[in-house]
């Protein structure tokens, strides 16, 4: 694996200095050179038989996309195997990948075989990118500093998560909110197993868990609590109501390995059935049950977008102006604090402090900002020394 990503950066930095030789002489690049290019200039047809597309699964060295219609459907079943023409390899060398599951792409057939591979499959090189609507990035574990983007254009977050094996991280469930509300992505909260919390909870967790489902309740946040597993699942009417969201829209999942993402999915009639992990212990071991995104489309329209379980999530730091938007109760406050710059942290005169001392806003979330501005760990019982009393 490591040996292929040195490779790759070698190659990028030749290309990157040819590239920059050649633009010296000819001054300028023209917009059909420039690997982003918005959807209205795409030249379909034509000569090279230029199609539009989607990225349905990324690997190191390429990626599968699938045509897509003039309604804009994607047709799953229509797979090809796809490298970005090389030309345009230099532009994203920020990126671990050129290219992320949900983007839309222009591809053209691979006439002069440039793509090497023995997959029995159609070729194709992606000429154009759409620029992406939204996107959910993750900093790159192996290279600091680095966004690896883990899909784009969602419309939407489900955020699953299960009430126990594995317990419940509702600070997790705050970074996946804080994401989506910095992307403009509707977050969609699932909270799965209700049977083991109801057989195995202690009343105190019962309650607890209860007042968090409420909490996110009143933040605005559609909140499901259900049996993905249950017999009678599919007649269940908070999965009948959670499926008639996902029509029509193109939805991530996130949360952890175990939680029951594919159990869920398999009850909105994918179009390929998901494997849904029998081993119980598959949560501890850390090992992800799919090891790729995927783009899967549903029975009922739409289509959703499965990552490998994320298990340590570090996105790009945000500031206190910028985090506290995220946090959808502050915004009525937001600008009321004595200072413009306020982190809502030991500044006199802070609204965001006197609601939480109030009671108006709750202690829960208000640490939770606070762990996240100060890059604390997500996990539980990690936020130490913050500057408020429980
Ligand atoms: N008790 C219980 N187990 C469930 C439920 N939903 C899924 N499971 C089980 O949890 C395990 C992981 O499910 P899976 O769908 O593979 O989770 P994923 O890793 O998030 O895709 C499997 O053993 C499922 O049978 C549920 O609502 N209750
Ligand atoms: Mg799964
Ligand atoms: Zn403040």
């Amino acid at each position: 694996m490591a040996r292929w990503h040195m490779r790759d950066t070698d190659r990028l930095e030749k290309v990157g200095k040819i590239r920059k030789k050649s633009r010296k002489k000819t001054h300028a690049l023209d917009a059909g050179e420039t690997f982003e290019l918005d959807s209205k200039e795409w030249r379909v047809g034509g000569a090279d038989g230029a199609f539009p597309a989607r990225v349905v699964e990324v690997h190191k060295r390429y990626a599968f996309i699938s045509t897509e219609n003039d309604l804009k459907k994607v047709d799953t079943r229509d797979v090809w195997l796809a490298e970005v023409a090389r030309k345009h390899l230099v532009a994203h060398r920020a990126e671990r990948n050129f290219v992320a599951v949900g983007d839309h792409v222009l591809c053209t057939p691979d006439r002069e075989h440039t793509v090497k591979s023995q997959a029995d499959l159609p070729k194709c090189v992606i000429q154009h990118l759409d620029p992406r609507r939204s996107k959910i990035a993750r900093l790159d574990p192996h290279t600091p500093g680095r966004a690896h983007v883990l899909a784009t254009n969602m419309d939407q977050l489900l955020i699953v998560a299960s009430y126990l094996s594995p317990k419940v991280k509702w600070g997790l469930i705050d970074r996946y909110l804080v994401l989506a509300e910095s992307e403009g992505v509707e977050a969609i909260i699932v909270l799965n197993k209700e049977d083991l919390l109801a057989a195995e909870g202690t009343p105190e967790e019962i309650a607890s868990e209860k007042a968090m489902v409420e909490l996110y309740r009143g933040l605005g946040y559609q909140v499901f609590s259900l049996q993905a597993n249950a017999k009678d699942a599919k007649e269940h009417p908070e999965i009948n109501r959670l499926e008639s969201l996902l029509k029509d829209k193109i939805t991530l999942l996130s949360g952890h390995s175990g939680v029951g993402k594919s159990s869920l999915v398999n009850l909105f009639i994918p179009e390929i059935v998901q494997a849904v992990e029998e081993d119980d212990n598959i949560f501890y071991k850390g090992r992800h049950t799919t090891s790729f995104a995927s783009f899967i489309k549903l029975g009922t329209g739409g289509y959703v977008i499965d990552t490998p379980g994320i298990r340590s999530f570090t996105f790009e730091e945000k500031g206190p102006i910028e985090l506290s938007h995220c946090f959808v109760e502050f915004r009525p406050l937001l600008g009321k604090c004595k200072f413009r710059e306020c982190r809502h942290m030991d500044e006199p005169e802070c609204v965001i402090r006197a609601a939480v001392e109030a009671g108006q806003l709750s202690r829960w979330r208000y640490k939770s900002y606070l762990g996240i501005l100060l890059g604390a760990t997500g996990r539980e019982g990690r936020i130490r020394d913050l500057p408020i009393e429980d």
